[in-house]
């Protein structure tokens, strides 16, 4: 019975129809996706953080608000995406605990230091850029819950990437120390954001599954090419120059060629020793346990409105 309940669903798949919470569904493409969707709400937890250390020093009354708007709606996908894993059987307490105690993942990108302002639009232009590219296939992603909340979240991404673009531009059209700033931020967001689409597909042991059960839409290496032949023509309108030697149009493939990613650079940062890994935990934690007054208080309130409707 199992085989023949597995049978159909892979058929519902292969028709294009999106599979509900209540639905059968095999075990494994059960936590195939609590592991995915999880590690991406906590991204955009997590990834609140590098940008968060520059809201007080925005340079502009405008570029404030507008940082502001950015970082609470990666607040907002977070939680969106938590109630997407939710409703595949699993808590969010558990989830918070798994990334407080550091067994959960979440993307490399966020252990990098933002240590100008011009690693604002490097991050809006580069890290949102690459998230676009990953996510607008997810909004086609075979599980319904998941599928939904990458339609909203990629319409603010995109929002994002154009901030952060649009401060880039600023600053590459401005002063010799404003451009100097925008090309050394590129030069150290280049290689992590071409890093965040994962490990080369020989080397990426979730790929072949997640594809056949159509979470993923493309592979880690064909998801980076895109990015990479999209960015270069963003990067010669800006004037800045990506740190690749190797970069190089290819016209028998019709994609640039692009330099060796430096991939134990990249593990190092996914097992917890990049440099900002222990910090950001560490912020993590003391946010989650000064906030338990607050989620007490907010049960409390709770409790007594639903005591005085019942009576
Ligand atoms: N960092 O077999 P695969 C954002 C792990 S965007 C850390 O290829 P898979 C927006 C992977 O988990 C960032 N770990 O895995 C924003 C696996 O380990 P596991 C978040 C990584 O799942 C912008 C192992 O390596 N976006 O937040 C990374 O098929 C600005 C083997 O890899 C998403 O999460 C990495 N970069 O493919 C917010 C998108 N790459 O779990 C704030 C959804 C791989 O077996 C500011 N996720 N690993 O122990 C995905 O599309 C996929 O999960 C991939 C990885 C493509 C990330």
């Amino acid at each position: 019975a199992e085989i023949n309940l597995e049978q159909k669903f892979q058929e519902k798949i292969d028709n294009e129809l999106r599979i509900e919470p209540k639905d059968w569904m095999p075990e494994k493409y059960r936590q195939t996706l609590i592991r995915q969707i999880s590690q991406h709400a906590h991204s955009e937890i997590i990834g609140m953080l590098p940008e968060g250390n520059w809201i007080t020093r925005a340079p502009s009354l405008r570029r404030k608000a507008v940082l502001l708007a950015k970082v609470q709606d990666e607040a907002g996908h977070g939680l969106y995406l938590y109630s997407a894993a939710e409703t595949l059987g699993i808590s969010r307490d558990k989830m918070y605990s798994q990334l407080h105690s550091g067994e959960a993942k979440y993307s490399s990108i966020f252990n990098y230091p933002t240590i100008t302002w011009a690693d604002m639009g490097a991050i809006g232009w580069l890290v949102d850029g690459a998230a676009i590219m990953n996510q607008v296939p997810l909004c086609r992603a075979s599980y319904g819950p998941y599928s939904r909340a990458m339609v909203r979240v990629c319409k603010e991404e995109s929002f994002h990437q154009r901030q952060g673009y649009e401060i880039m531009l600023t600053l590459s059209k401005g002063s010799s120390v404003q451009k100097k700033m925008a090309q050394d931020a590129l030069n150290r967001w280049w290689w992590p954001s071409i890093m965040m689409f994962g490990p080369t597909d020989d080397a990426s042991p979730n790929s072949i599954q997640s594809m056949k059960w159509k979470i993923k839409r493309f592979s880690n290496d064909e998801l980076r090419q895109k990015f990479v032949d999209v960015t270069v023509e963003q990067a010669k309108i800006l004037g800045l120059t990506i740190p690749d030697k190797d970069l190089k149009w290819n016209e028998e493939r019709g994609h640039y060629d692009f330099g060796e990613i430096n991939w134990d650079e990249f593990w190092n940062v996914v097992k917890g020793n990049g440099p900002c890994n222990k910090e950001r935990l560490e912020t993590r934690k003391k946010a989650w346990e000064e906030g338990e007054w607050v989620r007490e208080a907010a049960q409390a309130h709770a409790e007594k409105r639903k005591a005085k409707k019942e009576a």
